[in-house]
């Protein structure tokens, strides 16, 4: 059966490299009715709305979404990235955001020992709650006396599926990470749920970590750590920490779901790159990757194999981007993981 997806390559970084992903899908043999949508920057200042309602009823609709990089330097207030991508992750309810982090080449290590090099893990962040939600306000503002309230929004709801969630991808540990030390009430929910939900799960090895020690134990030694489930703002810090061990930020994907709808939106961790984007820079293999989690999701197991299969002996064998030590630009690297898909 022929899938709809819909395409938004948005701004800057991300209209180069949803091409190369969608180049990669269809040498991957994907059946799927590509469609995009003028969702970007250009379209926000011509009419001050960051998603149309006529969009919005075929973004509901979509089988899963393909996501490029929203932002611009034009628009520096935050509305228009909360109207675009904080807007898709709630309103869609997509509250598992997937960040896998797997090094492919021992030589994008930025470790020292050997034998701690090996990075095969998953940040399953929360994404629909945490100080993402934006209750809270500034009031003085402007003055000298002004005071800033940003509120951590967390709900039992909330907590509990998404710690459940991350027992379910595991294959041998869950560590959940938090700041209960400190933050004593979101803190205090976590940890109460958590201790029930893992006592719920005896199968599986599980730790806790403060986020402080998680940062460092992820430095020391990233082979221990299998699953990592952890709240909203947690999860993107981690995981861009986790994307530097396997190479950088050009090579993170990413998943948003919803696990019982069904509704996911693909995109690199990757933002819109403005000092590079445009001039044939910008790794696209965060993207393809999240095409190869997309197809995953969509319930094609061996294609998305294939496609990672392919990403990886290209990266070994220097067929990339700058950033990881080849010298191809964006759309040759495209190439060298579709050729490796068609042979
Ligand atoms: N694909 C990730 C993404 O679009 N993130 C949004 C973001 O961080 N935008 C700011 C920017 O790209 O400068």
């Amino acid at each position: 059966m022929s899938r709809h997806i819909a395409v938004l390559p948005c701004d800057g970084a991300g209209k180069e490299v949803v091409p190369e992903a969608i180049k990669v899908l269809r040498a991957a043999g994907a059946d799927f009715e590509f469609e995009e949508f003028d969702v970007n920057a250009d379209a926000y200042l011509r009419t001050g709305v960051a998603i149309p309602d006529s969009i919005w009823s075929e973004l509901e609709k979509a089988d899963a979404i393909l996501f490029g990089a929203v932002g611009d330097p034009r628009v520096p207030d935050p509305e228009y990235l909360a109207g675009v991508l904080l807007r898709l992750r709630f309103e869609l309810d997509l509250y598992v955001n997937l960040r896998p982090a797997k090094l492919y080449d021992d030589r994008l290590s930025p470790l020292r020992r050997e034998d701690r090099r090996s990075v095969d893990l998953l940040v399953v962040r929360e994404n629909t709650e945490g100080l993402y939600v934006g209750m809270g306000g500034r009031f003085k503002k402007g003055t000298e006396h002004e005071v800033a309230i940003q509120e951590d929004l967390n709900t039992y709801t909330g907590v509990t599926r998404i710690l459940e969630y991350a027992f379910e991808v595991a294959r041998r540990e869950v560590v959940m990470v938090d700041k209960s030390n400190a933050m004593t009430h979101a803190g205090g929910l976590w940890q109460a749920r958590w201790k029930e939900v893992a006592e719920a799960n005896p199968k599986l090895k599980t730790r806790h970590l403060f986020v402080d020690a998680a940062a460092m134990q992820l430095v020391k030694d990233p082979s221990q750590f299998d699953v990592i489930v952890t709240g909203n703002l947690f999860g993107d810090i981690l995981s861009d920490l986790t994307a530097e061990l396997i190479g950088g930020m050009g090579i993170a994907p990413s998943g948003n779901i919803n696990p019982r709808s069904g509704r996911g939106l693909f995109e690199p961790v990757h933002g819109t790159a403005p000092d590079i984007a445009g001039r044939g820079l910008v790794n696209p293999i965060g993207a393809i990757l999240s095409a190869s989690m997309m197809v995953r999701h969509l319930g094609h197991a061996d294609m998305s194999e294939a496609i990672e299969g392919a990403v990886e002996s290209a990266i070994r064998a220097g067929e990339c981007t700058r950033d990881l030590g080849g010298n191809l630009s964006t759309g040759e690297c495209g190439d060298a993981v579709a050729k490796r898909l068609r042979d």
